[in-house]
């Protein structure tokens, strides 16, 4: 018997729209949903490699129970009952003795995150944080201190622009399948690129101009564009005097940051600086300055990010055609959202969140996601109190977070570790029980609510039964929660009856998402009107270049910049990013994913190499203050001196994973783990490495 399924992808976190063809119960093929525009049948290696996923027969097959030392690997298996008591036993003894806030449960934030957050509350803890900060918290912070929106609220509109500036923005390898999708269709319409990198990558490859800056030096690069554009009044005039707030302490801000000055900064020349400048704003409004997705890179982040989208403002890109546009729910259309679990009423909590986001420590980062790389800090300080048990729920904190010895040092003194994981990853090969979760292509999932120019909801839906002993994550947490006593949270028996709970009131039903794996609330794009019905969420209803956000807590809106260091002559600044063929730290032991990248190399300069003796291919030692690792070295002209640069995801320390263990290094091992404290996001790129001959 043959059928097609319409679901969502997850071998990232992307979730582009697929179809997945089933025979006699096996999955034959997965593509792109040829329904949803942009996507066009089209899928990354990642999401090809999804079968594989599935048919891994080194993946956790049923509920684990340690029985050796943390981390030695020894394990017996468990049923679902008896693992589940176990877990719902220690967390109640935990609860009683601690308090429902010594749990912290992080996780990627996934549809079932609003089921994660209802069990935390529900025990009475705050602790619930996500991938965010580590990921981005630092651009959400930044556009929330302009716009009063965070990030993720806003989005692109790449196949209409005429410019789009990518700071590291590594399109063509760090896959999103529909914006590349709509990238290509806009060059192929003229568009420009501009691509700033001090690496070249794929993307560098494909752009119109590339520019190889200084690691660390994009700030002084966008002082310089809007010292340019202010100076030759290049900028939307009347965009800006409707909507801007603050354009005058801009324009003395920047007066000192010329050109030349940054050319001395970046590496960039001065003239290039300038005609970029020119060129970009000959196409506004419809240019993308990108604010970035990974943008944890420094302690000065947030007004990196916000630089970038003082840019967009200049140009009058904002809630424009080819530029950013606010993303529209289904109240636009008349219609109403799908429920969350988290909207009911809980106990309140008076306690601070471990990572004390909302205090004086952290005033600003969201605490709808929190900072995940104050686990360690709070877990070994017991600041603000103690903290005796982890749930990680699709992520891992030990490659995740900056500086695995002091994670590893952390978790030592848990009471309790959980992993919710499909993988021997590395923190499910450090905990105490892992509770296997079904794959994407073996469960159905919480509802997606697309917001966007059209909004809509999508559907991940079971295309085959679970192969092993799993369950849906949305389960597991309401099984932990029968046995604290928090049933009544958890309105469901199966995850089909969480759905329809879901659609209550929207007047949609599970039979909707067959004929195209999504449902829409209207059919026609949604943009404000530029020119006066744009709804800024700040205090004073406009982009905030002066931020109220910021100057309350007691942050200066335009600090002065300060000189990036650079690192000394046998010493690198290590950056890190990703490749089209794997997903952070997950993919490394699928077995498609694996035969084509099966271990990272850093890259260094060749001239630098030369003089510390290192040819292309040789093993290397590279160590940081908080660790080390061997790897081998790729030589090349094509990355700057300054820089030293690895993949993430490698040197995975679980046996089990047979394919990926002891391949390469972990990034997270060699980075110390340092914030920016108003941002929220951990700065990844502060480190400075040695690379020796090993
Ligand atoms: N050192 C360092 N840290 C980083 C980054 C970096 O570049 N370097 N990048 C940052 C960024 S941008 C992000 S977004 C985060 C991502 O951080 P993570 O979310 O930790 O990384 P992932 O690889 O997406 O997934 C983590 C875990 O989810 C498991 N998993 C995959 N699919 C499923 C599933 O269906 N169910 C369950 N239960 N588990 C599943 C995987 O096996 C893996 O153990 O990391 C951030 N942290
Ligand atoms: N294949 C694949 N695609 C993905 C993901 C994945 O894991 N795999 N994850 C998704 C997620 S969660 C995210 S956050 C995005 C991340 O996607 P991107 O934001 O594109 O991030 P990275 O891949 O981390 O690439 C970072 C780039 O920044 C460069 N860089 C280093 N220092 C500097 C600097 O000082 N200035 C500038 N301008 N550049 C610098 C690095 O050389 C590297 O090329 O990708 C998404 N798509
Ligand atoms: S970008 Fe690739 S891996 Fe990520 S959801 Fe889309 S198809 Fe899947
Ligand atoms: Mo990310």
């Amino acid at each position: 018997m043959e059928k097609e399924v319409y679901s969502l992808c997850f071998m990232c976190s992307v979730r582009c729209p697929i179809k997945v063809l089933v025979k006699d119960g096996q999955v034959k093929w997965i593509e792109g949903n040829p329904h949803v525009a942009g996507m066009e049948g089209s899928l990354c290696p990642r999401g090809a490699a999804g079968i594989s996923l599935l048919y891994d027969d080194q993946r956790v097959k049923s509920p684990l129970i340690r029985v050796g030392e943390r981390g030695s690997g020894h394990w017996r298996k468990a049923s679902w009952d008896e693992a589940l008591d176990m877990v719902g036993n220690k967390l109640k003894e935990i609860i009683d003795k601690y308090g429902g806030h010594s749990v912290v449960l992080g996780e990627r934030t996934q549809l079932a995150t609003h089921v994660s957050k209802t069990f935390l509350k529900a025990i009475g803890s705050p602790n619930h944080f996500t991938h965010d900060a580590l990921c981005k918290g630092s651009v959400n912070t930044a556009c929330r201190s302009l716009f009063g929106y965070t990030d993720a609220q806003m989005s692109m509109d790449y196949k209409n622009a005429k410019h789009i500036i990518l700071y590291g923005r590594n399109l063509f390898e760090s896959v999103e399948v529909k914006v590349v999708n709509n990238t290509m269709a806009a060059l192929e319409n003229g568009a420009k690129l501009t691509y700033i990198d001090p690496r070249v990558t794929v993307t560098a490859t494909k752009a119109h101009r590339y520019l190889m800056i200084r690691p660390g030096t994009d700030l002084a690069l966008n002082y310089a564009l809007i010292h340019v554009i202010l100076k030759e009044n290049l900028y939307d005039a009347a965009y800006v005097d409707k909507w801007v707030l603050g354009l005058k302490e801009l324009q003395e801000f920047v007066n000192d940051y010329t050109p030349e000055w940054a050319e001395k900064e970046t590496g960039i020349p001065a003239g290039t600086i300038v005609d970029l400048a020119r060129e970009v704003s000959r196409d506004k409004p419809s240019v993308i300055f990108h604010f970035g997705y990974r943008g944890a890179n420094h302690p000065n982040e947030i007004y990196m990010r916000r630089s970038i989208m003082i840019l967009n403002s200049l140009m009058g890109s904002v809630e424009a055609k080819g530029g950013f546009f606010f993303k529209k729910g289904p109240g636009e259309e008349g219609g109403k959202p799908a429920r969350k679990l988290v909207e009911q009423k809980f106990p309140k909590i008076e306690v601070p969140r471990f990572d004390k986001v909302g205090t004086k420590d952290f005033p600003l980062p969201d605490p709808a996601h929190g900072v995940g790389q104050m686990l360690a800090p709070a877990i070994l300080n017991e600041d603000p109190y103690p903290i005796k048990a982890l749930i990680a729920f699709r992520f891992d904190p030990l490659m995740s977070i900056p500086d695995t010895n002091q994670t590893k040092k952390a978790l030592d003194k848990l009471d309790l570790i959980v992993a919710i994981d499909i993988n021997y990853s590395d923190i499910a090969w450090y905990s105490d029980v892992i509770l296997p979760e079904s794959t994407y292509l073996e469960r159905t999932d919480c509802l997606q609510q697309a917001n966007g120019l059209k909004p809509q909801m999508f559907l991940r839906r079971q295309a085959v039964e679970p192969r092993y002993d799993t369950r849906e994550g949305a389960m597991i947490l309401k099984q932990i929660g029968e046995r604290l006593g928090i049933e009544k949270y958890f309105p469901y028996n199966s995850m089909e009856e969480l759905v329809k709970w879901q659609l209550e009131g929207t007047g949609f039903k599970l039979s909707d998402f067959d004929a195209k794996g999504f449902v829409a609330y209207g059919k026609k794009q949604i943009f404000w009107d530029r020119l006066n019905g744009i709804k800024f969420k700040t205090p004073s209803g406009k982009i905030e270049f002066k931020s109220s956000l910021l100057e309350k807590a007691g942050f200066d809106s335009f600090p002065p910049y300060e000189p990036m260091p650079s690192p000394s002559e046998d010493q690198f600044r290590l950056v890190v990013g990703r490749n089209a063929l794997h997903t952070h730290v997950s993919t490394q032991n699928n077995p498609y994913l694996n035969e084509l990248c099966p271990e990272n190399e850093v890259w260094i300069n060749e001239e630098k190499a030369a003089k510390l003796g290192i040819g292309d291919g040789a093993l290397v030692e590279v160590s940081s203050s908080v660790g080390s690792g061997k790897m081998k070295a790729k030589v090349s002209d094509l990355i700057h001196p300054e820089a030293a640069f690895m993949l993430h995801g490698f040197g995975h320390e679980s046996e089990k994973a047979g394919r990926s263990y002891g391949k390469g290094v972990s990034d997270a091992v060699l980075q110390e783990n340092i914030s920016d404290k108003i941002g929220g996001s951990p700065a990844l790129h502060e480190t400075f490495v040695s690379i020796k001959p090993a």
